[in-house]
């Protein structure tokens, strides 16, 4: 009998990229990398994917991850822990937050996720939060660790812990500009939540449904729109992280019809949630606690529509795990704390592939291959990754996912694999899954099953990619 050609074949699928649909496709994998897309001759291993969809592994670009929020508050998912999830839900890279807090050395905090992320599932790559843009900051640690590969980094509008002012808005944009770095925007105004949260305080609308009328719609396109003039004023691409509303997203699309190079983001949970949903008993409310908040109808009808006609680029999930019930999560400041004392976020990192498909594909609003460059295709080339990452083409690492569009799964946390106590999509029924999920040519999930090394996953050079930085 002759030798395997190759270490794995996926055969007869319907491979699925951004640009192409390919019927009774095989894919032929050696050494980690993609090294036949049509025909393939023999494998070691093989997959039988007629009736499937094969999929490069979904790019989630906004994740946090081990990582210390703004309330002082650890999240339940390390690189291990939110790497399977992510694998699980078809994710085989992710690129979390290196995040520095005030008095912080940048280059230190990079060197601290190192070391988390030395424990990797997935692959990764870190975008870094910067809150203290100091002398030395500016001066030397971002411009160097941009010629490092660390070529993106968010900043803050808001929260008294991490915002920066609108003028050291303007230094970092000079630095992105002059170094070829993408920066990103959480966009609230800061003044506006201060005030506003101040008067539901004394009004005692504490509870967590007061959370979503702390930071309406204005707050949010104020500071989008102030985001983009600032960009403007310093002619560099911006990326507006996490839109929630129909109102930021307007602004959006002014700006990318004047010319402006401003990328958007939206995630699972604003096309989930309304801000009602937060009224509930007791505490409950806090599982749905992420900012931006939770909207109305007419804003998930809006991202929709953003989704579909590319006013928003990518999809990602802003998975920012706190635990309910639990004083290390949720409620780390009491049983009941007032809503300004809750740290923000949902689990949702292993959610966001099938919530888009189902959501998306299954229900006629996304064709299979917008739903693929929205969840890798588009965030592995907005952030220096493609094309190794974010597509199925010869030479591209074999980052795949098998996905059984008919196979229908009602969503529980055990199931989604991570730390967490809750998902705010228990018995969500998802139409389509990704039932093998394969990294680099090694089956990571088969089935639910996890396999692979702790710590398997690798940093990602951003430098390495030519043509793909903003
Ligand atoms: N808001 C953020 O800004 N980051 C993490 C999660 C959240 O809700
Ligand atoms: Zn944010
Ligand atoms: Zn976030």
């Amino acid at each position: 009998m002759s030798r395997a050609e190759y270490d794995l074949v996926i055969r007869g699928g319907t491979v699925v990229t951004a640009d192409a649909t390919r019927e009774a496709c095989d894919v032929g994998v050696r050494n980690g990398r993609v090294e036949a897309l049509g025909v393939a001759g023999r494998g070691t291993e093989e997959i039988d994917a007629r009736g499937m969809l094969v999929m490069p592994g979904g790019v989630d670009a906004h994740c946090h991850i081990a990582q210390i929020s703004s309330t002082g508050v650890f999240t339940a998912d390390d690189f291990h822990s939110g790497g399977i999830s992510a694998a699980v839900g078809g994710t085989t890279t992710i690129v979390p937050f290196a995040a520095q807090h005030r008095g912080n050395s940048l280059r230190q905090v990079v060197r601290d996720y190192q070391v988390h992320a030395s424990q990797s599932f997935v692959d990764y790559a870190f975008h870094l939060i910067v809150s203290d843009p100091s002398d030395v900051v500016l001066g030397d640690e971002l411009p160097s660790l941009v010629r490092e590969g660390h070529t993106s980094f968010k900043v803050y509008m808001t929260y008294d812990a991490l915002r920066l002012t609108d003028r050291q808005v303007l230094e970092v944009l000079g630095i992105a500009k002059r170094e070829g770095a993408l920066t990103m925007f959480h966009a609230e105004n800061h003044d506006a939540i201060a005030w506003l949260t101040q008067r539901l305080l004394a009004e005692g609308r504490t509870s967590p449904k007061w959370h979503p009328y702390a930071r309406p719609e204005p707050v949010e396109r104020e500071a989008t729109a102030r985001a983009i003039m600032l960009a403007e004023l310093v002619d560099v691409p911006i990326l507006i992280v996490h839109v929630s509303g129909r109102e930021a997203l307007e602004e959006i699309r002014h700006a990318k019809a004047r010319g402006t190079r401003v990328y958007a983001e939206t995630c699972p949970q604003y096309l989930s949630f309304v801000a009602e949903d937060l009224d509930q008993p007791g505490f409950e409310g806090a599982k749905l606690m992420f900012s931006p908040p939770a909207r109305s109808v007419a804003s998930q009808n809006a991202l929709w529509s953003g989704l579909q006609d590319g006013s928003i680029d990518l999809f990602s999930s802003d998975h920012a795990p706190y635990r309910f019930d639990d004083p290390k999560g949720k409620k780390a400041n009491g049983d009941n704390p007032p809503f300004t004392k809750v740290p923000n976020g949902v689990p949702s990192i292993g959610i966001r592939l099938p919530y888009l498909f189902s959501e998306g594909v299954q229900q006629g609003r996304l064709t299979a291959q917008r739903f693929v460059e929205l969840v890798s295709s588009a965030p592995a080339q907005i952030y220096g990754l493609y094309p190794r990452k974010g597509t199925i083409a010869v030479g591209s690492d074999a980052d795949l996912v098998v996905w059984d569009p008919s196979r229908e799964v009602t969503i529980t946390q055990p199931l989604l694999r991570d730390r967490m106590d809750y998902t705010p999509w228990e018995g969500m029924q998802s139409l389509g899954w990704p039932v093998i999920t394969v990294s680099r040519g090694e089956i990571i999930v088969r089935d639910g099953e996890v396999s692979g090394a702790a710590g398997r996953g690798r940093f990602l050079d951003r430098r390495a990619v030519p043509g793909s930085t903003p």
